[in-house]
């Protein structure tokens, strides 16, 4: 084994890095829901400037129990609500500025929506956590350094004392001038050790060392999608002494070998790709015909979902604070549509079986979805053939693969065939798999499927194969 590193060592620093406990929980949720809902809804914006009067915040009818019901009813496991925009409106009664919902017509003035969706997810075995934008166009003290940043510590103690356990803060990277025309650098390390301190076990999204945003906000996952990537986003020049390439989250290539080894550290930083229901992210009378239908978010969730990713799916409150009755719809449609697609798996009781095992943990460990067990080949063995025997002949037209993340992001390059006749049909190739691909393909009648993982970083180990 050791023997083993010391010829893979550079393939042994990317099995080094692996996903922390926080981290892994949320990749498991797979599917969550964005809330965005602030003055913007009642003025019509996507950004407020912060002037708005709080009067304007009357959501007579706002009811979170009606948002988790359809958040549930999609198959979402979580809610993020945006606690403040840009605008620096508070959704929950801020001590620390005036700017809020106690200063609103909103339940004459007591209301507190954090809390309220807080604990409408609390009865919905939801999951919930908050969204905080750095950028406040309200603040007077935006821009003068220290105290902005104290003021904004103060308000992240608020959200991280008040209202129970939270999965995820997701702070926003948007930063531009407040009012008094100043911008602000935002003391990233110490709103981190606030989150640390406080909720530990809460990712810190985006701008933020536990997920990555996944470069777009169409709901794009990319094709290969790499937990693995350059710590800091800094690789050295290429073999030839070329400039190396400025990495940002919307870089074509964050993960792949070539990159990785030009780079002085390695983070684990999973995809999630966030993207709404609507055109906007606030709700529009303008946009209730433009709500995406059920196909399209079908493929975005099985693109994301099914690509190593999470999914974020955003849809917000109209003006009397409640989803759309279409919204409402196309997450009850969309549910039962995954519900459908994945109610039954093909392969629960095929022979699971592979060219090659490391004699400890083999390919019938692949039935269970579970950590519990895996399959792994032996160190060096890097190629290797899964055989899924069904009992009979069956209609299938999706494939689940799963790694064993816990060991990193191993594979590279993998297809999946059907047997006809005494051949091998391939009806789909991939690159990269990670925490779970969905493969997709036209339907095939078939007693036999296999899959073929001819490139991988070090051996594979896989978790969970499914058939659909
Ligand atoms: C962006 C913001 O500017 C948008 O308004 C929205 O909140 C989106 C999720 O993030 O940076």
């Amino acid at each position: 084994m050791v023997e083993m590193y010391e010829e893979y060592e550079s393939d042994k620093r990317l099995v080094e890095c692996v996903p922390s406990e926080r981290q892994l929980r949320l990749q498991q949720m797979e599917f969550y829901a964005f809330v965005h809902f602030t003055v913007n809804t009642f003025t019509d914006r996507e950004w407020g400037d912060g002037t708005e009067s709080e009067a304007v915040f009357d959501p007579k009818k706002l009811d979170a129990d009606q948002w988790a019901t359809a958040v549930k009813s999609a198959g979402m496991t979580g809610l993020i609500l945006t606690a403040k925009h840009h605008d620096g409106f508070c959704l929950w009664p801020s001590a620390y500025t005036e700017h809020s919902v106690k200063n609103s017509p909103f339940r004459g003035g007591r209301g507190d929506v954090v809390k309220e969706a807080a604990d409408a997810c609390l009865r919905a075995g939801l999951r919930f956590g908050v969204y905080l934008s750095p950028w406040d166009r309200n603040c007077p003290l935006y821009g003068q350094g220290k105290p902005y940043d104290d003021y904004f510590c103060a308000q992240l103690t608020e959200l991280l004392t008040n209202y129970g356990d939270l999965f995820c803060v997701w702070f926003d990277g948007a930063c531009g001038e407040g009012p008094n025309g100043k911008k602000q650098e935002y003391d990233w390390e110490r709103y981190y050790a606030t989150v640390r301190a406080l909720q530990p076990e809460a990712c810190i999204s985006i701008c933020g060392p536990d997920v990555r945003w996944c470069g777009n906000e169409a709901g794009v996952t990319r094709e290969s999608e790499w937990s693995v990537i350059p710590k800091d986003m800094r690789v050295g020049p290429d073999e030839g002494g070329a400039e190396p390439p400025e990495l940002n989250a919307t870089s074509a290539d964050l993960g792949s070998r070539a990159l990785l080894a030009r780079a002085t550290a390695l983070a684990w930083a999973p995809a999630e790709t966030d993207v709404s229901i609507r055109p906007g992210w606030f709700w529009h009378r303008a946009e209730n015909r433009k709500v995406k239908t059920v196909k399209t978010l079908a493929d975005m969730y099985l693109r994301a979902v099914g690509g190593n990713s999470t999914l974020l799916l955003n849809i917000p409150p109209d003006e009397d604070g409640l989803f759309s009755q279409t919204d409402v719809q196309r997450l009850e449609q969309l549910g039962a549509l995954i519900r459908n697609a994945f109610a039954v798996n093909l392969a629960a009781d095929a022979v699971f079986s592979a060219s090659a095992d490391d004699g400890v943990h083999p390919a019938e460990n692949l039935r269970e979805d579970s950590y519990d067990s895996y399959f792994k080949t032996n160190d060096g063995d890097n190629a290797v053939i899964v055989d899924i025997r069904m009992p009979e002949m069956r209609k299938v037209h999706l494939v689940k693969i799963k790694e064993d993340i816990r060991f990193s992001q191993r594979i590279e390059r993998f297809a999946v065939e059907y047997r006809c006749g005494k051949g091998w049909k391939r009806v789909c190739e991939g690159t990269t798999v990670g925490y779970q691909k969905i493969c997709r393909f036209r339907p095939v009648t078939a007693d036999e499927l296999r899959i073929v993982i001819t490139d991988s970083r070090v051996c594979p180990v896989l978790s969970h194969v499914a058939v659909y």
